[in-house]
């Protein structure tokens, strides 16, 4: 990579002295988002860009016009030089759009630049719109009437097929052009599918012709819950819905940047639009009424009724009759068996179709498995496949249905070495709804957890765990826009842009990660953001700290950097760093209870303060090891989280800070490198039962002078959890029996294997969070 900066940049220098143009002249740049597979720059004269270039196409090829257009609409709005359209081929001074190259996949291009001419050859019409974007997004952005284009080839195909992004119109509802505008947003990353979630608990937002009230009724809603459902409510009537021909504009703006609008109506929970208008197709008659809350509703569709196989089919009808994309989404995710379980028409169901529970699933699990199978089955005979989130697992699942993983990656291993195709779109590194930093205090009010532009870029579609012939079955990759939080479309672009940018590099390039190589050009392309009026988060252009190993027990190590070397300023105090404060050439070396405070400063501009408390006990820093390990989806950067000094948040059980362990339990050595005397043991666990997370039930401590032969020091066990407790920490101070010296504590606490009885999960095994053990 620096290699290739560098030939860029001496390619382009040497241009610029042949040619006599001063150093100044505006250049394009081949390092883009997603980053091509292959750039050769070749030494030579480059490609002069000026109002004179034509853009040529063919118009025997389908698309090629549009594609044209495109070209000259990005030129017109990157440099402000307005070229004129042709389809007469001259041997100079023009850019040529053909669709001859021979690849086996149709998304393929390439893009050969010299002094006369550049040449974007597609695959077919989308292959020649990605080479269209490539060079859009090459281009300087400055208003100039002479732009270089280094001469060069570029040979780039994308790595996954399917390259989702999804927007929730349901819990917000976003006009027709708002949503043309992220359909930009996705053309822009090479995204080639819009999942479009229509429906939900919230509003029901497809004008269907059959079931009229699913509108009148479904779309609207009383008011809105002010806040994480503090059971206050705005009392603002709220609503809307697109039209069946709005909805056919939408789905030809899309396919004019090559994407495919997938719908979806999810089924059969989050339905509670639904039933606000057809209150027969639940499980009680209703009444109901859509919901101005989030979370999930135990009112779902009645799974015994014959009417609602009916409701499905008929929708489905309607949704294929607009939607032509392969895939029709059904939804399948969180729906409570509550009413099920109640209702006797679910249960004759379950009789009549011999739906038994087994030693996986529960009857329940069977009956909700044999709806989406009458959904799919439907599917199939309209020549469409079914896409269902992983729970479409429970209960087992059609050959054909495409599961998208979104709770962690477990379900997408699973979907895949069933042989099913996957699409992974798993909460932990792709779910937009999340904060993006853990500065929480001066960022928009998020649904929770923590999930910056780094995690999102850091993460790999394709599970370690899968032999070569599973991970054949992962399709695709997608981030989600849930939409609770998010009221404005602004909103959703400071939510999407440039994390979007990292989706887009998961799932079209195939590179090597260099995480600030891609913040150099995620950059530029913030350029773009800028230009297109779109808002963007700017946690890019923060410092990034690191923590390094200590070289002595009670203290921690930091150094932070920024992908452009732009200088850092920190304090210790937490006040904000000012010019004037210690710039951070080196890594700080805390040993006292402190709050870091760094800040980069680019041409006087500060970045965002970027601020981590750090406590520290005699034990911080020591190595800890874990003896079982946490869920994959709660281990972030594994054991050292237990001894950095940072506290585990109150906020969220899924911020980055916590372990979260299931069926395992919490089992862990801390080496305090030498013989320490210490009388109490300390660490806190997040507890949280609606999201499953119980405390500990048994505490053990040990001691070791060799890590060998341990000593029982303490031990203690609790009651299984006899309530709802909402999200509050625990900290455990444990008090040794007298004064010890030992080199080593081990520390178990046992998570809860079984959910109790009045818990949603009763049986199924609950989680253990822990962040931070302390030997004091
Ligand atoms: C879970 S993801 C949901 C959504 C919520 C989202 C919030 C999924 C299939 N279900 O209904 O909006 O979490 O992050």
């Amino acid at each position: 990579m620096p290699r290739i900066l560098s030939l860029l940049l001496a390619a382009v220098l040497c241009l610029g002295s042949r040619c006599g143009f001063a150093q100044q002249t505006p250049h394009a740049d081949f390092a883009v988002i997603p980053y091509p597979e292959r750039t050769m720059l070749s030494m030579g004269k480059g490609f002069v860009l000026t109002p004179s270039t034509v853009v040529c196409y063919d118009r025997r090829e389908a698309g090629a016009r549009r594609n044209a257009e495109f070209l000259v609409q990005y030129i017109a709005e990157r440099t402000g030089m307005a070229l004129s359209l042709t389809t007469k081929r001259r041997s100079d001074d023009i850019i040529l759009l053909t669709q001859d190259l021979v690849h086996d996949n149709k998304e393929a291009y390439e893009i050969a630049v010299n002094h006369q001419r550049i040449v974007l050859r597609g695959a077919s019409a989308s292959g020649a719109f990605y080479a269209v974007q490539t060079l859009r997004k090459a281009l300087p952005g400055r208003l100039s009437d002479r732009i270089i284009i280094p001469r060069c080839t570029i040979k780039d195909k994308p790595r996954f097929a399917y390259r989702g992004a999804h927007l929730d119109v349901s819990r917000h509802f976003f006009p027709v052009d708002s949503v043309k505008t992220y359909l930009d947003m996705c053309a822009l990353h090479a995204i080639n599918a819009f999942h479009f979630h229509l429906t939900d608990d919230q509003g029901w937002r497809f004008a269907s012709k059959k079931y009229p009230r699913l509108t009148e009724v479904g779309s609207q809603r009383a008011g809105t819950v002010i806040g994480h459902n503090t059971g206050e409510y705005d009392g603002v009537p709220y609503g809307g819905y697109y039209t069946q021909e709005q909805l056919r504009d939408i789905v030809a703006y899309a396919a004019e940047r090559h994407i495919t609008v997938v719908p979806e109506i999810d089924m059969p929970g989050h339905m509670l639009g639904a039933l606000a208008a057809y209150p027969e197709l639940g499980c009680t008659g209703g009444p109901y009424a859509v919901w101005q809350q989030w979370g999930v509703s135990d009112d779902v569709l009645c799974a015994g009724n014959d009417k609602v196989y009916q409701f499905i089919d008929d929708i489905l009808d309607e949704v294929c009759a607009i939607f032509p994309s392969p895939y029709i989404h059904i939804g399948g995710d969180e729906c409570p068996k509550t009413r099920w379980k109640a209702c006797p028409k679910c249960q004759a169901m379950i009789a009549r179709e011999h739906l038994a529970s087994d030693a996986r699933y529960s009857a329940e699990e069977c009956l909700q498995s044999h709806l989406i199978r009458h959904a799919g089955a439907h599917l199939k005979q309209l020549g469409r496949r079914m896409i269902g989130w992983d729970e479409i697992l429970e209960g087992g699942t059609d050959e054909d249905a495409i599961v998208m993983s979104w709770r962690g990656e477990e379900g997408g291993i699973e979907a895949a070495r069933l042989g099913r195709d996957v699409i992974m779109t798993p909460n932990t590194y792709l779910y937009f709804d999340y904060y993006m930093s853990r500065d929480i205090a001066n960022e928009p009010s998020c649904i929770g957890g923590y999930l910056p532009v780094s995690y999102t870029y850091q993460y790999e579609p394709i599970p370690e765990a899968l032999t070569a012939e599973e991970a054949g079955h992962i399709i695709g990759v997608q981030a989600n826009v849930w939409t609770e939080y998010i009221a404005e479309f602004s909103k959703v672009q400071y939510m999407t842009l440039p994390r979007m940018a990292a989706l887009s590099e998961l799932q079209w390039s195939n590179r090597p990660k260099n995480y600030d190589g891609f913040c150099r050009r995620a950059a530029a392309l913030t350029r773009i953001y800028h230009e297109q009026g779109w808002n963007f988060a700017r946690h890019i252009f923060d410092p990034t700290l690191h923590f390094l190993p200590t070289d002595s027990v009670g203290t921690v190590k930091v150094s932070a950097s920024t992908f452009d070397d732009a200088p850092i300023h920190y304090t210790l105090d937490g006040t904000m760093p000012s010019e004037a404060s210690p710039r951070m050439t080196a890594p700080v070396v805390i040993d006292s209870t402190a709050t870091l405070s760094v800040v980069a400063y680019r041409r006087g501009i500060a970045s965002h303060q970027v601020r981590q408390d750090f406590v520290i006990a005699p034990s911080t820093g020591a190595t800890a090891t874990l003896l079982s390990p946490p869920a994959a989806r709660y281990t972030y950067d594994g054991a050292r989280a237990l001894t950095d000094g940072i506290l585990g948040d109150a906020t969220a059980f899924n911020s980055g800070c916590w372990l979260g362990f299931t069926e395992a339990d919490l089992d862990c050595t801390i080496d305090l490198g030498q013989m320490t005397t210490f009388d109490g043991v300390t660490f806190r666990t997040f507890v949280d039962t609606p999201n499953w997370i119980f405390d500990a039930r048994s505490i053990t401590v040990e001691a070791s002078a060799d890590g060998q032969h341990f000593v029982r020091l303490y031990w203690e066990s609790a009651e299984p959890c006899q309530a709802e407790e909402q999200a509050h920490v625990v900290t455990h101070s444990l008090r040794m029996p007298g004064h010890v010296e030992a080199r080593y504590v081990r520390l178990r606490a046992e998570s809860e294997k079984a959910c109790p009885p009045w818990h949603t999960g009763a049986g199924q095994p609950g989680f253990l969070f822990v962040d931070e053990i302390t030997v004091e």
